[in-house]
């Protein structure tokens, strides 16, 4: 039986936190094991909101970095850098041609960025194709399963309807894919404001805990974090929406039910349970933090893994490429 492809790219956008963690890198990791996995560092995706280009370098290969020191395995996988692989920029364009400007305005994404930019320097048009790069990105390899948090569901059910409508159009030439949530961690809340995903680009570092943050750094933010009226511990998202995002993370790290965890903290109060969480969330962060320290030291080699990861990326995605241009009456 054939190997299933997945596809799942990480932007080196900003420090990344527990919620890149536990809905995209940790199923990542395990995946690799059962199918034939491909992991990108969205550069392109990142250049999408104002950046600066020093931060933008260090980033990506922090990206790189991370990925490794978590357990992505470039024996198992391929591992690459978006820009390298100029064929998602190019495939990007040709979907851009094929897709209504009334579809990518609908993207909740697109809705929520487009505030905070309005707010700084305008909208460029770049953050509202976002979607059709990200489809470029999952199609070229004629992906079956791309494995990502909750709020990109919508941008891969996207995907699957810009394949399609090429499939109609031009004959069939996409793999639909579908996407994969991890049940237990698709949306992590931001520690500072539960109505809101953590993010890495949230104002406030309050918001996330980094993969990098010091201990130090991890316990302050958990006492900090903000949690609801009443001092019970329990999971009720609607009601104590704060104490459920720290539960939905302690049970996340340490796989110990809800239900385990709602009976061992009856009658205690907050202090306590956070204190046992942040220490969780150290003991679980230091193996990965131990690794990065060991591969900031061996930054060539980090970079000979991507540019081999680019060039066998480029083997599988310009097959497809070459595809579509001929279809579409490009000549070659
Ligand atoms: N809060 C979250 N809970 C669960 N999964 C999450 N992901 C992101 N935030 C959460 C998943 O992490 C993967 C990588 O995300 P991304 O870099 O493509 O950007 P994003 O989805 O826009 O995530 P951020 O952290 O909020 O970044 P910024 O602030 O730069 O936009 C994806 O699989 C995502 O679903």
């Amino acid at each position: 039986m054939t190997r299933q492809r997945i596809f799942s790219g990480i932007q080196p956008s900003g420090n990344l936190h527990i919620g890149n963690y536990l809905g995209a890198i940790q199923q990542f990791v395990g995946l690799q094991e059962t199918t034939d996995a491909i992991f990108c560092i969205v550069d392109l995706h990142a250049i999408t909101v104002p950046q600066d280009p020093e931060e933008l370098r260090k980033k990506t290969l922090e990206v790189a970095m991370i990925y490794l020191a978590c357990g992505i395995d470039p024996k198992k996988s391929i591992m690459f850098v978006q820009s390298h692989n100029h064929d998602h920029a190019e495939l990007a364009w040709i979907l851009n041609t094929l897709t209504p400007l009334g579809e990518l305005e609908r993207m909740t994404q697109f809705k929520e960025k487009r505030q905070s930019a309005e707010k700084r320097r305008g909208v460029l048009s770049g953050l509202l194709n976002y979607p059709t790069l990200m489809a470029a990105d999952i199609l070229l390899y004629q992906t079956d399963v791309v494995p990502v948090g909750e709020d990109q569901k919508q941008h891969v059910e996207l995907t699957r309807s810009i394949a399609e409508r090429f499939n109609n159009r031009f004959g069939d030439t996409f793999m639909l894919p579908k996407e994969m949530l991890n049940k237990s961690a698709e949306r992590i809340m931001g520690l500072d404001d539960p109505s809101k995903k953590m993010s890495k680009s949230a104002k406030s570092a309050n918001n996330y805990i980094a993969l990098l943050d010091s201990p130090d750094e991890i316990l302050r933010k958990i006492k900090t974090a903000m949690t609801d009226s009443g001092s019970e511990i329990r999971f009720d998202k609607k009601a104590k929406s704060a104490v459920s995002n720290l539960l939905a993370v302690y049970h996340a790290f340490s796989k110990e039910s809800i239900k385990n965890l709602e009976n061992r903290y009856a009658g205690k109060g907050y202090a306590e349970f956070k204190k046992d969480l942040g220490e969780i969330i150290i003991a679980k962060l230091e193996p990965i933090q131990n690794r990065f320290r060991e591969l900031e030291k061996n930054s060539d080699e980090v970079m000979k893994i991507i540019r081999e990861g680019a060039e066998r990326s480029g083997a599988i995605s310009q097959k497809t490429l070459s595809e579509v241009k001929q279809k579409i009456g490009l000549i070659a």
